[in-house]
């Protein structure tokens, strides 16, 4: 099939469609296209997920507003179904690859899941079959993984055989579907023309500006974009160290740079988790080696936020310590599972890497975590007679927290806040010792006159 052919069979929404990889990024995606109209066949290699998807369910845990509804819609009118295997897509015109690519030990993407599915996916590909990559690749995969693993597993050639491009997802959990229809999207072909069609594949469920590049610019902005953010938490957790030393708080100074024009320092914390930003940086620098380039920046940002869960453990020994206690043998409520508010999601979750340190030095951690299921429960009970509680994740939960009720049944009321849910002042009035980061502990005194109304 000659590429104009398929541009005529998207503009009809007769094209039919595959996506490989049924999770986060695919599941939504290829619903999302059976709700506009299109024919959605899934892959995936989990026989537990393709059948729940196929009795009419999301896989996908966590609240994803208008998911499960719209999978129980498109699933019922049969326009999206679920297979384990790859024969089954012999007859579609364009396929979706949507699977994880996670970085080694050493912070280097093997692909596994990449090559496997273009390996299973080569002898199967219909004759002129568009492949789209949305997962998140190093810069020169698309060059140099996708399409030679393609062409062999093809036998075909390149805009002959099948065409190839690539459009790097932009979710975030708890918006899929919102960040599917109204985040800008690029585009990135192996040929313009190929970038053309891609862009009015996804026009169709994109309500927001879609721009065609080529595969390469394409993969560099979606490392960029995440690279750049961790580089931006980073610095604001190298200031907040800095408060803790020199005095004064980073909220305080953050807020007050940032009325500085065009300063936009993120917040610090306890760590950076998720699927995305502990990753993506390492994808962007696996794609220069270091004989040529030097990097020098982006490693030493992926240090500083790696830290923060040990900085964590320190202030929770400077807060036992101050009141004569240890962290050893210490009961310790860490509040927050997650990697981020409100979310089920604990991928990469800097709070596992806290729990990890205190056990090591034979701590006892009561895990509370509204979100998520095995640490879901009245946290006051959980705090009964816990040496000191620290808080990893920003839940709205915690924010609405009486803080006299929770001093009183813990042990010693010793606090330790990674998310600034409480200002030191509030937390000291409960009765809590109370330790920040990015917070001075002779900062208190000062935060008051901080509250000094300013002159008009
Ligand atoms: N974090 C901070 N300080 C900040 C912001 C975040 O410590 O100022 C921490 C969070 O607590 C979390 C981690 O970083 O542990 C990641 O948070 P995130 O807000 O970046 O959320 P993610 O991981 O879901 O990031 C995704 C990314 N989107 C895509 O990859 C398509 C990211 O580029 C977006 O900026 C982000 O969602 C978003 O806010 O939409």
């Amino acid at each position: 099939m000659m590429l104009d052919e398929l541009k005529i069979k998207i503009q009809a929404k007769e094209a039919r469609l595959a996506v490989i990889g049924l999770g986060y990024v695919g599941f939504p995606v290829a619903c999302e296209f059976a709700r506009l109209g299109f024919d959605v066949l899934g892959v995936d290699l989990r026989r537990d997920r393709v059948d729940m998807i196929n009795s009419g369910q999301s896989p996908i845990i966590g609240n994803e507003p208008g998911l499960s509804e719209l999978a129980a819609e498109v699933i019922g009118k049969r326009k999206f179904r679920a297979e384990f295997d790859y024969e089954q897509m012999v007859d579609r015109d364009v396929i979706i690859i949507c699977v994880e690519t996670p970085v080694d030990e050493h912070n280097i993407p093997r692909y596994t899941a990449l090559r496997s599915a273009l390996n299973q996916l080569g002898p199967v590909l219909k004759d002129g079959a568009l492949v789209i990559v949305e997962s998140t690749i190093a810069p020169r995969t698309m060059q140099d993984v996708v399409l030679p693993n393609l062409e062999q597993a093809t036998l075909k050639r390149l805009n002959d055989g099948f065409y190839l491009g690539n459009c790097p997802e932009r979710v975030m959990p708890g918006k899929l579907l919102a960040n599917i229809r109204g985040v800008h999207r690029v585009v990135g072909g192996m040929t313009p023309e190929t970038a053309q069609v891609i862009a009015l594949l996804y026009r169709h469920i994109v309500h927001a500006e879609i721009d065609q590049t080529d595969c390469i610019t394409a993969e560099v902005v979606k490392t960029v974009e995440n690279t750049y953010r961790d580089v931006q938490i980073a610095f604001a957790n190298e200031v907040a160290l800095i408060c803790e030393q020199v005095g004064g708080d980073v909220w305080r100074v953050r807020e007050l740079v940032n009325k500085s024009p065009g300063r936009m320092m993120l917040m610090p914390g306890a760590g950076v988790g998720g699927h995305c930003i502990p990753k993506d940086p390492w994808l962007l620098a696996y794609s220069v080696h270091e004989d040529d380039v030097q990097l020098r920046i982006i490693p030493a940002a992926r240090s500083v936020n790696n830290y923060m869960p040990y900085h964590m453990v320190e202030l929770i020994k400077k807060g036992l310590e101050s009141i004569g206690s240890q962290i050893p043998r210490a009961k310790i409520l860490v509040m927050g599972y997650s990697y981020l508010e409100d979310s089920d999601d604990s991928r990469n979750s800097p709070s596992k890497v806290l729990i990890g340190y205190l056990e090591d030095q034979d701590a006892d951690c009561i895990i509370h975590d509204p979100f998520i299921e095995d640490y879901q429960g009245s946290l006051l009970d959980k705090a009964q007679g816990c040496d000191a509680a620290v808080i990893m994740v920003g839940h709205t939960e915690y924010r609405k927290l009486d803080l006299k009720a929770l001093s009183a049944v813990m042990k010693t009321p010793v606090l330790i806040d990674g998310r600034s849910v409480f200002d030191p002042a509030t937390a000291a009035r409960a009765g809590f010792t109370y330790w920040g980061v990015g917070v001075h502990p002779e900062a208190h005194e000062k935060i008051q006159m901080n509250e000094v109304k300013p002159i008009q």
